[in-house]
């Protein structure tokens, strides 16, 4: 990935319905504004922006009392895995523009599907303050956005969203960076399963820098792919307010910077979800323009090429 010759494929994926509230949709429409694809082509790659999917509601399955929305969450899965797996196959970077977190489901289904068709493992870093491993017997909302990674590694009753016996995700190949509120259910079913936690704590005591060198040391190691997932409340909530699930002592600009730049030096990372931006709570774009510039450091910009400001 440290060659800016890449073909990005922008996907929007204005869901909000998994988020239990509005605003999620204008994420893609944000970032688009804060120019995504303009900042990318700049740094060397071809951008082709395929638009937004607008799938209609998965109206083959019921309604589940404790999956909110599950027709239209099942639904962006669906078209998702499809053009995620589409893009990729065709040699393609997907480049997921969210929506909120349940969007993965779908992103996360089609690259397993791309990684199982080439013989390697897929890994998936989550950068996030949740863990989103509730199902809809555990969640305490039954919003979807909260579950997106105990669906992709199998491991929560859902509804036959996608077919049967499809490739998922090694609990032990999720690395989840950042969280800091996990609800009690869910810490039981990541510690059992061995999904890889690195907690704003360790973060604190053990540095950025050494945490991300083990982790690509790992996947280097087992040749596998990566995918990225990026919810904006990973982020510390003064950096970027854009968002409806704000928790305090989230990571800093540069530790933020610093898991982008070290991934781009990798070449590891194959696709990327950038979710849950709401800019109906956002600041003059303060969070969408974060987020554009952190896409940026992944496909590239190196730190000494900022620009000044003078006052
Ligand atoms: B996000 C909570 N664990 O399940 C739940 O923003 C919050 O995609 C989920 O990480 C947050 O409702 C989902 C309480
Ligand atoms: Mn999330
Ligand atoms: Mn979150
Ligand atoms: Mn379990």
């Amino acid at each position: 990935m440290a060659d800016n010759d890449k073909h990005i494929a922008l996907i929007g994926a204005p869901l909000e319905e998994g988020s239990g509230r509005r605003g999620a949709a204008m994420g893609p429409t944000a970032l688009r504004i804060a120019g995504i694809d303009t900042t990318l082509a700049d740094l060397g790659h071809t951008v082709t922006d395929e638009g937004d999917l607008r799938p209609l509601p998965a109206r083959d399955l019921a309604n589940h009392p404790k999956a909110n929305n599950l027709q239209v969450v099942a639904a962006f899965t669906r078209a998702l895995d499809t053009a995620v797996y589409d893009a990729a196959r065709g040699g393609k970077f997907p480049l997921v523009l969210g929506g909120d977190h349940a969007l993965s489901m779908g992103s996360v289904s089609g690259m397993a599907r791309h990684a199982a068709d080439q013989g390697r493992p897929l890994f998936v870093l989550w950068l996030d303050a949740h863990a989103d491993f509730n199902s809809p017997a555990t969640s305490p909302s039954g919003n979807m956005h909260g579950m997106p990674v105990a669906f992709f590694c199998g491991e929560a009753e859902f509804a036959p969203i996608l077919e049967a016996g499809r490739p998922m995700v090694d609990p032990k190949n999720v690395f989840q960076v950042g969280i800091r509120s996990v609800d009690a259910r869910e810490r039981e079913e990541i510690a059992e399963h061995g999904v890889n936690v690195y907690d704003m704590r360790s973060i604190d005591e053990i540095g950025m820098a050494h945490i991300m060198h083990d982790i690509i040391a790992r996947i280097k190691a087992a040749n596998g792919l990566l995918h990225v997932s990026l919810d904006v409340d990973f982020l510390d909530p003064e950096l970027a307010p854009g968002v409806g699930t704000t928790v305090p002592g989230g990571a800093t600009f540069r530790e933020a910077h610093l898991i982008m730049e070290m991934l781009c030096d990798s070449g590891l990372v194959s696709s990327l979800d950038v979710v849950e931006l709401n800019p109906f709570l956002d600041d003059r774009g303060k969070s969408a323009r974060i987020l554009v510039e952190l896409t940026a450091s992944l496909f590239g910009r190196r730190i000494l090429d900022r620009p000044t400001r003078s006052a």
